[in-house]
């Protein structure tokens, strides 16, 4: 159709590498950055179609591989209100990313414009933005490209985190409504947040700094101005592996991902005692905590941690403002440390669920219940609360000056989270602020269970797609008999757990193991893993 005249002049400049075959999965496309061109293009494209299925509500689209090698690079489309791409229009990226002639792009088009009834006279909207890449610019050049040949009314954020682009996507589709989520761009990031943290914490004891590991990402400059809009002794931070410019240092020896696998500090950060610290992955949208104790063993406070933390703070503003019907729950992963599963059921006494790996899964299980904390154990996660948690709060009148205070505090803390998804400035300042609330160190923070000893391995095999689950990635359904020797060997060893799933970025099948002591942690894992090769 007329609607798509430019797309295959556009398209042959950028052709797809005939021996790749792309998928969109978990986190959008990603791999080697070089090889990502047409991919790109082509989700340029689409973003402007979806734009247009949405009545010319902004898409957006991110352009980063999060905490994986510097040498790759991702995609991933993000839908008006600052959520993950529809699962449904998945299918539809991986199908028009794998067309191999640009006759074909056209027709993938037009096929999804019929299938989906879009009316193609709706103007395109789209914002994007990239992370510091050393492939970006060439992928952003691709993506222009797609978005001219769309005629898209095209918003370009430069270079900023993920959780940022989420953010503007959901301010800009909000906009002149009730609710308006704020200003769609950096600085009205910065003054949002800032301004709610410091509603939080004003008038209490001040913190130590803040030691932040920035992954030598874009993470880096995005805190530096986060800090200086606060502009506040209650964010003092000292921010480190902030080296964007020098290549091979992303993400390398540093950043949360390293720390949570190697339960190790960064480069670059020298332990203290007292010390506080933290570490973001290469694009900002996970964070974890950490401290050395006085004999020099390292600590992690873990996404379950932040959970727990978060989940217990806002479970007690509720009971204070003496709100009923106004639920707290958790969302974990199979990932989530059994112990912070067990405290949140034993000890605060929350309703909490099990979803897949992937933010879009806990997203999806947490809209579901009033006010829904969710994070992966790698530190990845946000908290939402849902219409009718904002309904009670609006119509609830408080009997007492101290129930009034919680209330406010309670729409303070929904100011200080990023609802769209799991940020690490946002998450960073909510765990500051109640951490300074609390006056609580870190190790106070820590004291509240104690990790099981885990292991996470990872087993290359022939074909991962035979590795099929059920009950949130706990329970193998295929290949027929394994789950049974799971659970025998997982039998042998007293708190043993240990699931088996297929990752949804690699082509790899995940082995975790949990057990009471270290050595029996380690034999599970190896055992189970043995069982799967
Ligand atoms: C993706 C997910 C991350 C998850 C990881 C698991 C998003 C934005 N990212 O990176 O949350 O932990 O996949 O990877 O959803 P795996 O399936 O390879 O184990
Ligand atoms: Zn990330």
């Amino acid at each position: 159709t007329s609607s798509f005249a430019k797309v295959a002049e556009y398209s042959a400049k950028h052709p797809k590498p005939a021996d790749i075959t792309f998928a969109y999965g978990t986190a959008g496309f990603r791999t080697i950055g070089e090889t990502l061109e047409s991919t790109v293009f082509r989700c340029g494209l689409l973003a402007a179609l979806r734009s247009q299925s949405k009545q010319g509500r902004v898409i957006g689209i991110m352009i980063t591989a999060s905490h994986n090698h510097e040498r790759d690079n991702g995609v991933k489309l993000v839908d008006p209100m600052g959520e993950m791409l529809q699962q449904s229009w998945e299918g539809y990226c991986t199908e028009i990313a794998n067309a191999s002639t640009d006759a074909q792009v056209v027709e993938i088009l037009s096929e999804i414009a019929e299938a989906e009834g879009i009316d193609l006279s709706v103007t395109p909207k789209v914002a994007y933005a990239r992370d510091t890449r050393p492939s970006g610019p060439l992928l952003l050049s691709a993506l222009q490209d797609g978005l001219a040949a769309m005629d898209v009314d095209a918003t370009n954020y430069g270079i900023v985190t993920t959780p940022q682009l989420h953010f503007f996507v959901r301010c800009l589709n909000t906009k002149g409504s009730p609710a308006e989520y704020g200003e769609a761009n950096e600085a009205g990031y910065y003054r949002k947040y800032g301004q709610a943290f410091l509603r939080l914490v004003e008038g209490k004891p001040l913190p130590s700094t803040l030691y932040i590991d920035a992954a030598n990402g874009v993470g880096a400059p995005q805190v530096r101005k986060l800090a200086e809009a606060i502009n506040s002794p209650y964010f003092s931070i000292d921010v480190r592996n902030t080296d964007t410019e020098t290549l091979g240092k992303l993400n390398i020896d540093c950043g949360a991902d390293y720390v949570k696998s190697n339960q190790h500090q960064p480069r670059g950060i020298m332990l203290t005692p007292s010390g506080r610290y933290c570490s973001f992955d290469g694009d900002a949208d996970r964070i974890l905590y950490y401290y050395s104790d006085e004999c020099g063993t390292f600590h992690l406070l873990d996404g379950d941690k932040i959970s727990t933390l978060v989940a217990t703070y806002l479970r007690d503003l509720v009971a204070t403002a003496g709100i009923e019907d106004l639920d707290v729950g958790v969302v974990q992963t199979a990932y989530a440390n059994g112990s912070s599963t067990r405290y949140i059921k034993d000890t605060l006494k929350l309703h909490t669920v099990f979803a897949m790996t992937g933010v879009k899964y806990l997203h999806h299980e947490a809209e579901k219940m009033n006010i829904g904390v969710y994070f992966e154990a790698n530190g990845h996660g946000t908290v939402l609360f849902n219409a009718s948690a904002v309904n009670t709060l609006r119509e609830f009148v408080p009997a007492s000056p101290a129930q009034a205070e919680a209330v406010e505090r309670l729409w303070a803390l929904r100011d200080l989270i990023n609802e769209s998804v799991g940020d690490a400035m946002a998450d960073m300042l909510l765990v500051e602020a109640i951490l300074i609330c609390k006056g609580w160190t870190l190790a106070q923070w820590d004291e509240s269970y104690t990790d099981l000893p885990s292991r996470l391995l990872k087993v290359v095999v022939n074909d991962r797609n035979i590795f099929k689950t059920t009950n949130a990635e706990q329970t193998l359904t295929s290949p027929h008999g394994l789950q049974e020797v799971v659970d025998e060997l997982t039998a042998k060893f007293p708190k043993g757990r240990s699931f088996v799933r297929p990752s949804g970025t690699e082509d790899a099948v995940r082995v975790y193991a949990e057990a009471a002591t270290r050595g029996e942690c380690d034999q599970l894992a190896y055992s189970v893993a043995g069982a799967v090769f």
